[in-house]
């Protein structure tokens, strides 16, 4: 059955692959599973009709027949259990890939976003010039970690897997920063991720939205 998600109408990033639908859209064009997009304003994320699908008012959401998925982290891994191509089939290996999923999402992505989440509502705050560092060494903590573990192989636990794609949607939320200059494996790895033919689609289609709209967007 062909999955509908949805995606923003109006996308801040203006369509650059940083909104969380883009881990869906990759993770379904790995596995070449055509899908549906419904685009959302800010507006009716925040309506009755599609907080039913996401109850904090966020996309992406994911439908499929009688099923309605919420959270990026497990409709990737819902997409990775009913396609090849996402998880191996050893059932060690399959853990360790499902644990690199959990690790992207809970250990990686938190401090990010906390740095993040500071630039946005912190900035003009007396604590700010203060706070920063400290967002950041927590941020160069966990990124030193990931390096060191992935070393020189290509992905962090044999072939590529929904970790992976996972990780370098995280780590593409600081591509271009300082924070990774000192680690080249880490900046090579994201862009092996950008160079998977999935990926680009992803990314165009995502971009797609962004270039076609209305100029009023919505
Ligand atoms: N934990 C949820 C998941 O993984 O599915 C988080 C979903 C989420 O944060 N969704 C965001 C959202 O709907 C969009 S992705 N926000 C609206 C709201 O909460 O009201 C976050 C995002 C948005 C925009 C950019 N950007 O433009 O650069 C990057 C990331």
């Amino acid at each position: 059955m062909r999955p509908t998600i949805t995606a923003f109408a109006n996308s801040p990033d203006r369509g650059r692959g940083l909104a969380r639908d883009m881990r869906v859209r990759w993770a379904l064009e790995e596995v070449g599973q055509p899908y549906d997009v419904r685009l959302v304003s800010f507006r009716e994320m925040k309506e009755p009709a599609h907080r039913a699908l996401q109850p904090f008012g966020q996309i992406p959401t994911y439908e499929e027949g009688d099923l309605a998925l919420f959270e990026t982290g497990a409709i990737v891994l819902h997409i990775a259990e009913r396609h090849a191509g996402l998880l191996p089939a050893d059932a060690n290996a399959r853990a360790r890939a499902i644990a690199w999923m959990f690790a992207a999402l809970n250990t990686v992505e938190p401090p990010i976003l906390d740095r993040e989440m500071a630039s946005f509502t912190e900035r003009d705050r007396a604590w700010y010039a203060e706070r920063v560092p400290m967002l950041e060494e927590r941020i160069r903590v966990r990124l030193a970690e990931l390096s060191s573990r992935l070393g020189d192989a290509d992905w962090l636990d044999g072939p590529f897997s929904a970790g992976d794609l996972l990780m370098v949607t995280v780590l593409r939320r600081i591509e271009g920063s300082a924070l990774l200059d000192a680690l080249p494996n880490l900046t090579a790895y994201i862009a092996r991720g950008e160079a998977r033919p999935a990926y680009k689609r992803a990314f165009e289609d995502q971009l797609a939205v962004f270039t076609n709209r209305s100029p009023a967007g919505s």
